[in-house]
């Protein structure tokens, strides 16, 4: 075992995050296969390939601070902390679930977790988390939001619109690109003109980076720095995170848009977590029998989990007139 630590975080917070890219992969590899086989309604869209960057970020995180989703969001929400079992009965549309299986895949929101929903309509977070951080900013709580949209919402007006809000308020807000290179089946640089969000940051007088998205340490390193800059009244940033989807845009997609050979390449050359786990065992800091009980530790979840939701029961009629309205 290595006496040097080189990486910015303990063995334990190592391991954690380790764990916790791992739960998404194997619930989303899960939902793929549970999916195909009829047992999920609704739509979902698969955050598998994802992970590093919403873990990567996600453990600067409190649960004061909040986020907005995407409708790609389930990443998103076991990073924040959600309740998996809670969020495999609301995907599989049970009482007991996040949202008492009234949301499915697309709203899975946990406000005790700083997890404000996965969101249905592209651009919609943003904005929202515009005003999470004039809230964090009125309190002076130190707290920041982020906002997640990909390359192709990223065009959205609404968009465009909050970045401008949050550098003219001066919020503690971040606002992070997924950038996996498609939006359905559309190639990014077919429906955006630039080519580096860093200078539309620039347009918007907030600094921008970009960073491998499927590299767990360039992401945690770069959200840090800009966590810790608008914590500390510094203001909004950009956070390009270029990335690879495991699956289709949506579960059913046939992908004929990809080219020959990219998905093996991708799972091949661009697997965040085998990424992660060679750069941590090639440093002598953890071993591969220790991320291997990780990940039958996580298989175990991902089973109890998918059998609650199974024995869970449906929402009933009655339940249509509850969860309606907020109640003071
Ligand atoms: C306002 C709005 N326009 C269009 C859609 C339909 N739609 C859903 S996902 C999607 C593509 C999103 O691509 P991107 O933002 O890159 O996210 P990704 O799916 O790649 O994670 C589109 C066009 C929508 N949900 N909302
Ligand atoms: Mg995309």
């Amino acid at each position: 075992m290595a006496d040097v630590n080189p990486f910015p975080l303990e063995r334990q917070a190592l391991l954690q995050c380790y764990r916790t890219m791992r739960t998404i992969r194997e619930f989303e590899e899960r939902l793929h296969v549970d999916f195909g086989r009829g047992d999920i309604p609704g739509f979902v869209h698969l955050y598998a390939g994802e992970e590093a960057t919403a873990v990567g970020i996600m453990s600067h995180l409190g649960d004061g601070d909040r986020i907005a989703s995407t409708h790609r969001g389930h990443g998103h929400c076991i990073a924040k902390g959600v309740d998996v079992v809670a969020m495999m009965k609301e995907i599989y549309g049970r009482k007991g679930g996040s949202c008492n299986g009234k949301g499915g895949s697309m709203h899975i929101a946990d406000l005790s977790r700083g997890m404000m929903g996965a969101n249905g309509i592209l651009g919609a977070g943003a904005p929202l988390v515009c005003g999470a951080a004039l809230a964090a900013k009125y309190r002076k709580s130190g707290e920041v939001a982020i906002s997640f949209v990909g390359d192709g919402a990223s065009n959205q007006g609404t968009f465009l619109e909050s970045l401008n809000l949050a550098a003219v308020w001066n919020l503690p807000a971040i606002f992070v690109i997924e950038n996996n290179g498609y939006a359905e089946s559309t190639a990014r640089d077919y429906g955006t003109a630039v080519d580096s969000y860093v200078d539309r940051a620039a347009g918007f007088g907030m600094p921008g980076v970009t960073v491998d998205g499927t590299d767990f340490f360039a992401v945690h390193e770069a959200a840090g720095e800009i966590i810790k800059r608008a914590r500390d009244g510094g203001g909004p940033a950009l956070l390009e995170c270029k990335m690879v989807r495991f699956y289709g845009h949506f579960e059913g997609d046939a992908q004929t848009y990809r080219a020959p050979g990219e998905l093996d390449d991708i799972r091949n050359n661009r697997d965040c977590l085998k990424k992660f786990a060679a750069e941590v065992t090639g440093a002598g800091l953890i071993t591969a029998e220790e991320l291997t009980a990780i990940d039958h530790e996580v298989l175990g979840l991902i089973e109890d989990a998918v059998a609650q939701a199974k024995a869970a029961p449906l929402p009933t009629a009655a339940d249509l007139l509850t969860d309606v309205y907020v109640r003071y």
